[in-house]
């Protein structure tokens, strides 16, 4: 199938947000505390309309990146200040943190270990649903009457989690770990390691059944949440991801497979050409971001 897509260019705009940082503390595995931060993007006018509240989507950058990946690899703030500036999507704040237990610019990634780096995108559900999530929506103005379990369960509509490469792996995990807490999932060139790394090509049909027997069995249904995947022909997660959702499909009482973005509950953008970079996945973003917080508030 062919997709359209949209494609942004960056432009001046005259409506731009703006970016804070805000740093905290978290745990190591070893119990001993890191300080951490994470930039949160406020669309324009957040300051001026003191009564509205907003929708937060989080972002997690690919593996050996950090919380400023997206915003220096591709020109994602302009592609968000552009998409709210001309009302291509509901101005939204956009939270890009980490899943590095670290200070930045201490030390160097020197290659990757998959199976520890598939550990730390698992280790940071607990901290994005105990610290990150509580910090970032009792600073801002959100849906989120409290930051508490039922504070954060009912507010959950408003709430989408994104990322690249690794942080799409992070994204299928706030899915299977988050899903009380989050309704939007927009897994970014990476595919789903809860049995394996490269699990949706090395393990596809199992991966598959994994995902769709954690919905069968789970307290949210097929209306309760929305995937948005993506990737291209040249990506190295096309291999894994494209299988995937391929055998997630045919579970069809789980996962309502739609080519309309926006419809059903799995959408696919499958990019011709493209490769495995920061500048083509904000691409997909600009894409799927006009069809986010749509559902029944
Ligand atoms: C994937 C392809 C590549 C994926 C992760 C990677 C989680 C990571 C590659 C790297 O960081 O080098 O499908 O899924």
């Amino acid at each position: 199938m062919e997709i359209f897509m949209k494609n942004h260019h960056y432009g001046d705009c005259n409506y731009r947000g703006s970016i804070q940082r805000l740093t905290y503390q978290a745990p190591k595995e070893d119990g001993s505390m890191v300080e951490k931060y994470m930039n949160v993007y406020l669309p324009y006018g957040y300051d001026k309309e003191g009564g509205r509240k907003y929708n937060v989507l989080y972002v997690m950058h690919g593996g050996g990146g950090n919380p400023d990946a997206f915003l220096d690899c591709a020109p994602t703030k302009n592609m968000l200040d552009v998409s709210f500036a001309k009302k291509e999507a509901d101005p939204c704040i956009v939270v890009f943190a980490s899943y590095y237990m670290k200070s930045f610019g201490e030390n160097e990634v020197t290659g990757l270990n998959v199976e520890w780096e598939n550990r730390q995108i698992l280790n940071f559900q607990k901290e994005l649903r105990e610290i990150v999530v509580p910090l970032v929506e009792s600073t801002f103005r959100t849906y989120a009457a409290s930051t508490d379990p039922e504070g954060l369960k009912a507010s959950r509509r408003h709430r989408a989690f994104t990322g690249f490469s690794m942080g799409g792996g992070t994204t299928w995990y706030a899915f299977l770990y988050n899903l009380e807490i989050f309704s939007e999932f927009i897994p970014l060139s990476g595919d789903c390691w809860i049995l394996a790394p490269r699990g949706g090509e090395t393990c596809t049909e199992e991966t598959a059944k994994y995902l769709s027997d954690f919905i069968k069995n789970g307290e949210f249904g097929p209306d309760d949440f929305h995937i948005y995947a993506a990737t291209g022909t040249e990506d190295i997660a096309h291999p894994a991801l494209t299988p995937m959702i391929g055998a997630m499909k045919k579970y069809t009482d789980e996962y309502r497979f739609s080519e309309n973005f926006g419809e059903g509950n799995l959408n696919y953008l499958l990019k011709e050409g493209a490769v495995h970079s920061y500048e083509e996945v904000y691409q997909y973003l600009y894409n799927y971001l006009p069809y986010l917080f749509k559902a029944e508030k």
